[in-house]
């Protein structure tokens, strides 16, 4: 019999940007988009036959949700548990406090003591039982920096380097393993980001938990399931280490990158696949209206040319200095259809300013070449006369 996962991470529930607020409900609208990207996955869990979810970091996009956003993952959650899955929730940097004891947006969930409700906010182990068989889930939050403090790593005034995080993390691997039963399936799960990965957003600063792959993704871990990059990948193959990816575009540099979750299979060997959510589409456009009669006109027919329903759209435009002819206004007043649309200007630098275009005789082009060099200039007339010369015999 095989045990079969959703690993999913980045929900980032209340992510507010390029929605817009929705007085009528008290909510922004990009709400309704991880709705409907958790209810899909919630549906597909049970189509797929799922035993164990994995939520690896970042649920919330805050530490202190709204209701209405804590709704959202309630009824998630109720979904999972409805159809008798075993929910993992394990917190990442947006949710889990740099303070212990402190509650996280997880804590009063946990404490309902839900029977298939798991919150992991320190490293730990936890075994479950799958149709007789054992699953043993280690999980790794986001690991503070006063945990290499806490642990001898750093001393209280030094910056955490990557040598030390990537010590620290494969010695906290080291003892989650020991804690894993013999002949029990096994998955790591942590939010953090591996030293390889693609697609680093812009907001990653200098100091966080970083490690090699291979320094987590061992014997006796049968898969091992990544958080905190948005961009789904595979980071090392065998075992399987696997970033899941957000379940919608948080930002333009995701415009073109899929979304959603992965189904893992742990039967004789590891097997996963890719499983696309609803995302919302984003398109990032640039247009140079610098050159435009009507910059307006331009900019309106050349984004009729592309499929923008419901879309959340960047346009970036170049144009002249001063040059106010149109804005976004006018633009989602012509285009209802666009979910979001913000325009990004970008005015010509006068200096750089495109020189006019004129066309040149010969003649015309030696005349200007001599006047720019201060060599031939005193013998001006005399070259334009042999260039004539020339010029005659060449045409015949
Ligand atoms: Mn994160």
């Amino acid at each position: 019999m095989s045990i079969v996962i959703l690993h999913t991470a980045d929900l980032h529930i209340g992510d507010r940007r390029y929605g817009r607020f929705d007085p009528q409900r008290s909510i922004n609208t990009r709400l309704d988009d991880q709705r409907r990207s958790l209810q899909f996955l919630a549906d597909a869990a049970q189509k797929e036959g799922v035993h164990v979810a994995l939520l690896v970091g970042d649920i919330y996009h805050s530490k202190s949700p709204t209701p209405a956003e804590e709704d959202v993952f309630a009824e998630f959650v109720a979904n999972l548990v409805g159809e008798d899955i075993h929910v993992f929730a394990i917190e990442g940097n947006h949710e889990r406090p740099a303070i212990p004891d402190r509650a996280s947006p997880l804590t009063h969930i946990a404490t309902l003591g839900l029977d298939r409700f798991h919150h992991i906010s320190e490293p730990g182990v936890e075994v479950v039982e799958i149709k007789g068989e054992a699953l043993a889930v280690a999980a790794i939050p986001w690991p503070h920096r006063r945990e290499l403090i806490d642990g001898g790593y750093l001393g209280p005034k030094s910056p955490p380097s990557p040598e030390i995080w990537d010590a620290y993390i494969e010695e906290s691997v080291d003892r989650l393993a020991e804690q894993i039963p013999d002949g029990a399936k096994a998955i790591l799960a942590a939010h953090l980001w591996t030293a390889n990965v693609r697609g680093i957003p812009i907001s990653m600063s200098r100091g966080e938990p970083i490690c090699r792959a291979d320094s987590i993704a061992r014997p006796p871990f049968d898969y091992v399931a990544l958080g905190h990059i948005h961009r789904h990948q595979e980071v090392w193959p065998d075992p399987p280490a696997v970033y899941s990816g957000s379940i919608e575009r948080t930002d333009f540099t995701e415009a073109n990158i899929a979304k959603g979750a992965v189904i893992v299979e742990l039967g004789r060997k590891t097997t996963w696949k890719f499983l696309q959510t609803p995302a919302r589409k984003f398109v990032d456009m640039k247009m140079d209206l610098s050159g435009m009669t009507d910059p307006a006109a331009a900019a309106a027919t050349k984004l009729a040319q592309i499929e923008t329903d419901g879309a959340i759209v960047r346009l970036n435009v170049t144009q002249m200095p001063g040059d106010r002819s149109f804005d976004a206004r006018h633009l989602r007043h012509k285009f209802p259809s666009i979910f979001y649309l913000r325009v990004v200007r970008v005015e010509v630098d006068i200096d750089r300013k495109p020189v006019q275009l004129r066309t040149y005789s010969p003649l015309d082009a030696l005349d200007e070449f001599i006047d720019r060099d201060d060599e031939l200039k005193p013998h001006k007339t005399e070259l334009i006369e042999l260039a004539k010369d020339l010029l005659e015999e060449v045409r015949g």
